[in-house]
């Protein structure tokens, strides 16, 4: 009788506005009459995602029947952004859902900005994994994320005079219809305690972990739709709960409050993202956070494998599990804890399934971002972990030693255990050895790490095992969403939208990159795009730009490695030459916007100089008339997603200018480049291998090479730096109060003159500077330039994340689409 209720939703334009009037006055519970734009966001979120959860449930009522090998994306961080105008788009129900909004009596894209985005990661890993998702439902693969739900997402930034200043991103303020509490999935997770032998029911010997402190995890899952299928995926969420059981022994002592306090502990777990990107921090909470995160998700994966009765040996057949860096290492030494400890398996066996079922994507290679935890509050918290940590060492050690050399400066190196005071567990090691196959996400950045952080393991596992997977954007958000100027034009010249889920099909633009209308057509777009940004910027920060200048724009984290200070201290030199000018040279000079985002992690004392830098030239030039508006500098606050949606498509210039080496691959960059803006960037990362897929003449890149890096640091550290003449002018700028009183910056211009400019900006300088006149010179010839922005989108067909999830599919997880009935 359930099958004769269940129709299907109809979308056409009345049967829409129904579902959008009903979910208004049943789920709001709000008049027709009184209700504003976050309402009707609402009502009609609600009513696009009863069409999503056809399909969810659809998708896993099949899952459920047929049972294939699926793929669980193990990520601490997804940063999703918005949902609605994605599920409209994927639904391919945004055009009447437009006419029955304005029917309504309200505009579609004041409803959009209403949702907040779900910020639920820093930077790059967290919106990969985003990314992936989008791919691996438009593709049909059988693939669930798991995460943690945070009530703070990454923190909201503020500049006051010119700092950042921080505000917490209560994101779940309003209700959120894309998320499904799943009250009746909950798993306990241990910590604390101690281990005890115990006999098992073949009355073996085990150990068992028992006592310390429970939290409850409980399910929240959020619904993945795909593009243009019926299949849906997943993301499901853990919160942490307090345990129901009441304390009696507190009460008993009349200690309620402290029950109480308790239970609030136990929900703080999973209250804050640790808002560091690309940087350690060896908190007790986030190692507990990590556990939560792997205990809950392991204990789903297990429970969903028991229905099928299958043998575990059979496990890696059913369950791959990717590990988006080492945040959820820990699910190795935990899924071994279960098959010994708790299901009874032999410690060889059990091993053999760990390591069949493991894989882990690495995405950086610097040092301070290379998660360690310290022995002893790895011993407290997780003391049967320890243990078995230090057994898979061991026989780790020994298999080395046996099999492949017994030099002990190579067993000490390659260690799990770092033999510092205290010591420390090398998750990157432990990730290694728990794992199939191990991925860098950029051609370099494999090679990299092949070459230098996992060398000795190379050597000793031979090199099957260390892959490189190049990262890829969706196409979706990051073209068919966010810039529907462009997605018009490429769809209309290209016959069909089949580019959105066949990116390869943009190599037709090709042939229309001499055409002189169709490059008038281009240039249309971009200039739309850049009026888009222009006007956001005069509403929201009351700074006028004018949109035909040259829009040249850094948006990602604030990183040393990441060189934005070189960035703004070409700004400066360019405004010291600026002024310098004659009334007529000034004339002739291609104007500028440079535009800067990103947030610094809140205890990263000189990335957030860098930013107060960046406002403080900003004020001095936008305000000095006499270089003509002929430079602007905006530091756009609290870059999101959302605004990132804006932002791309609006570049004619984007920088990626990290010290060689230092970017495993960077996306934005792909992401800039689809939407037609030309990259300004470094040899490094994915830069590289855009580089080639567009073709050099397409790409204005400068500095030294990664290898070199080496050489230049030893020898900076020993025979000084060479500032050249015009970073000098800069300096004494700087130093010399223009910018504002100048012992605020000391520390930052320290980093360069006594702190040895790591990050080499002194060496890059000058060639940094040749490269922004070649910008300059190339935009003057309009032509070429539309030719070479064609030439740009056309060629970034590889970096789909449709791309790089099909090859994780095929070479990691062996794991084949699964398509629902149609
Ligand atoms: C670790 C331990 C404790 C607290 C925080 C962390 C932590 C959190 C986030 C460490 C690193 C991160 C984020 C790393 C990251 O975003 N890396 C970026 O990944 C992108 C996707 O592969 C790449 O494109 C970027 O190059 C890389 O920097």
């Amino acid at each position: 009788n359930w099958k004769k209720h269940m129709l299907p939703e109809k979308n056409d334009t009345d049967s829409i506005e129904q579902d959008i009037v009903h979910h208004t006055i049943t789920t709001l519970c709000r008049g027709v009459y009184n209700i504003d734009k976050l309402a009707m966001y609402q009502a009609t979120a609600h009513s696009v995602r009863d069409r999503l959860l056809e399909d969810w449930n659809c998708t896993q009522e099949a899952l459920h029947k047929e049972n294939p090998k699926r793929c669980y994306y193990m990520s601490m961080e997804f940063l999703i952004g918005r949902a609605l105008d994605n599920a409209l788009n994927c639904l391919k129900v945004k055009k009447n859902y437009k006419e029955s909004v304005n029917n309504l009596g309200f505009s579609l894209e004041d409803l959009l900005v209403e949702e907040k985005d779900a910020a639920l990661g820093n930077g790059g890993l967290g919106r990969l994994a985003a990314c992936y998702m989008d791919s691996t439902a438009t593709l049909d693969y059988p693939t669930w994320g798991y995460g943690l739900r945070y009530q703070y997402g990454i923190f909201k930034q503020i500049i006051k005079d010119g700092y950042q200043n921080e505000m917490p991103d209560y994101w779940l303020n309003f209700d959120n219809p894309w998320e499904f509490p799943r009250t009746d999935i909950r798993y306990e997770v241990r910590f604390h305690g101690y281990v005890a032998t115990k006999m098992n029911e073949k009355g073996e010997s085990r150990m068992s972990w028992e006592g310390g402190d429970k939290v409850q995890a409980m399910a929240y899952d959020v619904p993945i739709p795909g593009f243009d299928t019926k299949g849906c995926g997943n993301i499901r969420l853990w919160s942490s709960k307090p345990l129901n059981t009441f304390d009696f022994d507190s009460f008993n002592a009349g200690d309620y409050e402290r029950s109480v306090s308790e239970q609030t502990n136990a929900q703080n777990l999973t209250s804050v993202l640790y808002p560091n990107d690309n940087h350690l921090v060896g908190k007790e909470l986030r190692l507990k956070q990590e556990y939560f995160f792997v205990s809950a998700s392991l204990q789903d994966i297990i429970h969903r494998f028991k229905r099928a009765k299958c043998p575990w040996k059979d496990f890696p057949d059913k369950v791959a599990v990717q590990m988006n860096d080492t945040h959820p290492t820990l699910a190795v030494p935990e899924l071994q804890r279960i098959l010994v400890d708790v299901e009874g398996l032999e410690w060889d066996d059990a091993w053999d399934i760990v390591t069949r079922t493991f894989a882990f994507t690495n995405h950086t290679v610097l040092p301070e971002a290379l998660e360690c935890w310290s022995v002893p509050m790895m011993e407290k918290i997780l003391p049967r972990h320890m243990q078995i940590i230090y057994d898979i060492n061991l026989f780790f050690l020994q298999k080395v030693e046996r099999d492949f050399s017994p030099d002990r400066e190579l067993l000490k190196r390659i260690s799990i255990i770092e033999e510092t005071s205290p010591q420390q567990v090398r998750m990157a090691y432990l990730a290694v050895v728990g794992s199939h196959t191990v991925n860098g996400v950029a051609a370099l950045h494999s090679d990299l790490i092949r070459k230098n952080l996992f060398n000795d393991f190379v050597k000793y596992y031979g090199p099957e095992k260390f892959i490189n997977i190049t990262n890829g954007i969706t196409p979706r958000r990051w073209l068919y969403q966010s810039n529907p100027a462009l997605r018009d034009l490429i769809t209309k010249t290209l016959g069909s939208e089949d580019w959105a889920t066949h990116l390869d099909l943009l190599q037709g633009l090709k042939k229309y990159a001499d055409d002189a209308a169709f490059q008038d057509a281009w240039a249309d777009v971009k200039l739309q795009n850049k009026k888009r940004l222009a006007d956001w910027i005069k509403t929201n920060m009351n700074i006028t730009v004018n949109p035909h200048a040259l829009f040249d724009i850094q948006v990602k984290r604030i990183h040393e490695y990441k060189r934005q200070f070189m960035n703004i201290l070409s700004v400066i030199y360019r405004y010291k030459s600026l002024k310098k000018m004659s009334a007529e040279d000034l004339e002739q000079q291609v104007p500028r916007v440079v535009i800067f985002g990103g947030k610094a992690a809140p205890g990263y004392y000189i990335a957030k100089l860098v930013i107060k830098l960046i406002n403080s030239a900003a004020d001095v030039i936008n305000n000095d008339v006499s270089i003509k508006d002929m430079l602007k500098v905006v530091f756009i606050p609290d870059y999101n997603v959302s605004l990132a949606e804006i932002i791309v498509p609006a570049s004619d210039i984007s920088q990626h200018i990290s010290t060689a080496g230092t970017e495993a691959s960077g996306t934005s960059n792909m992401k800039f480049v689809l939407n037609g803006g030309l990259i300004l960037g470094t040899v490094d990362g994915a830069n590289i291998e855009i580089c080639e897929q567009i073709g050099k003449e397409n790409i204005f890149m400068f500095g030294v090479l990664a290898d070199a890096v080496d050489d230049i640091r030893h020898n900076q550290k020993y025979h000084g730096l060479f500032i050249d003449a015009s970073l000098q002018v800069v300096i004494d700028a700087i130093q010399g109060g223009e910018f504002g009183d100048p012992s605020v910056f000391g520390p930052l211009i320290n980093t360069l003159t006594y702190g040895g400019d790591y990050y080499l900006i002194s060496t890059d300088f000058k060639s940094y500077l040749q490269e922004h006149t070649v910008v300059d010179d190339t935009f003057r010839d309009r032509a070429v330039w539309n030719k070479k922005s064609i030439m740009c989108t056309a060629g970034m067909g590889f970096f789909s994340s449709d791309r790089a999830v099909r090859t994780y599919a095929e070479k990691i997880w062996k794991l084949k689409p699964f398509k629902v009935g149609v």
